[in-house]
């Protein structure tokens, strides 16, 4: 039989009653962002997904058991719990057998969705080819499971801690539908513009929802990637990150950091030598993707 994720009590009545839902990661809360910041802003986000007249549900496990949305009390724990995994679609079933706690990560977090009946799903940053993968193979898990699984994920796009033209090559070769909205170009997560231009682009939450509705009835499997633009005042000029990005990125190549410690350890450390001014951008970013998540939940009905 099918897993049935457990509800919170506002999602369950969310459900019985037909509301548009949006699910939410949580490695973002547990591996993106420092306390306190990650859990004011899961609230923010949460409460951004509401006043646009949708129902949050944050994806985690809690003692082997996955949630489709959190208490206020079980997000404040998780935010401030140590050692917490960072669980994929390969983590997922093994951290539920032993009973453990753990954050969902783009292909966890849509793997729980899907579960709960959740369509649509709002974070900052995918997963997706790490700059040297011809030699690491180190390629995210969210890029197979946006093939697999009929969730479409808002993002702004990828950090340049990745190799975004191999990014968008592998989601090519795996039929993922990458659509730019509002814009022709790939936004590249800090900048609202990168140097390449999106396979699609849309203007309306109306035509991703129809798109998403029609790959369902088209027999097609897996999801959409929304690459929503960061807004303007929260852009961070290229020229003030991308040497962070790349004194992150010797350092974990100094320290030996590999596999799924990675991406963590590059957001740690993007934060740490922004002092701040990085986390207020993802800040704007993931709220302005959820305003997005809740219109196409709308739509979708
Ligand atoms: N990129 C970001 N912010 C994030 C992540 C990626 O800009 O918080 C997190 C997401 O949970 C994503 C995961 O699914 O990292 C990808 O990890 P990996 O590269 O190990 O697949
Ligand atoms: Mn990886």
């Amino acid at each position: 039989m099918t897993y049935a994720p457990i509800l919170s009590p506002e999602v369950a009545t969310a459900k019985s009653e037909g509301h548009a839902l949006v699910a939410l990661e949580s490695t973002i809360i547990t591996h993106g962002m420092p306390y306190p910041q990650n859990l004011e802003t899961a609230r923010r986000v949460e409460a951004e997904v509401r006043a646009a007249g949708a129902v949050p549900a944050t994806i985690a496990v809690i003692d082997g058991q996955l949630h489709a949305g959190l208490t206020d009390a079980q997000l404040e724990n998780l935010a401030q719990a140590q050692g917490v995994s960072k669980l994929s679609r390969a983590d997922l079933a093994a951290c539920m057998a032993a009973g453990g706690t753990g954050a969902t990560t783009v292909a966890a977090t849509m793997i729980g969705a899907h579960l709960a009946g959740i369509k649509v799903f709002a974070t900052g940053g995918i997963g997706g080819v790490h700059k040297g993968a011809e030699d690491s193979f180190d390629i995210s898990a969210d890029l197979r499971e946006l093939s697999e699984t009929p969730v479409t994920v808002v993002a702004a796009g990828a950090k340049a801690i990745l190799d975004l033209p191999k990014t968008l090559e592998v989601l090519e070769t795996y039929g993922v539908p990458v659509i730019a909205y509002g814009q022709d170009v790939f936004p590249a997560f800090w900048s609202a513009a990168s140097d390449l231009i999106a396979p699609l682009r849309m203007d309306s939450a109306a035509d991703i929802a129809a798109a998403h509705a029609l790959r369902a009835q088209l027999g097609l499997p897996g999801g959409q990637l929304i690459a929503n633009p960061i807004p303007a005042e929260a852009e961070i000029a290229k020229t003030e990150i991308d040497p962070i990005i790349v004194q992150a990125m010797a350092e974990a190549g100094a320290q030996g950091i590999a596999g799924k410690a990675v991406t963590p350890f590059l957001l740690q450390r993007i934060f740490e030598l922004t002092e701040g001014r990085s986390l207020e951008a993802n800040i704007a970013l993931v709220l302005n993707n959820a305003r997005l998540a809740a219109a196409i939940a709308r739509e979708l009905g």
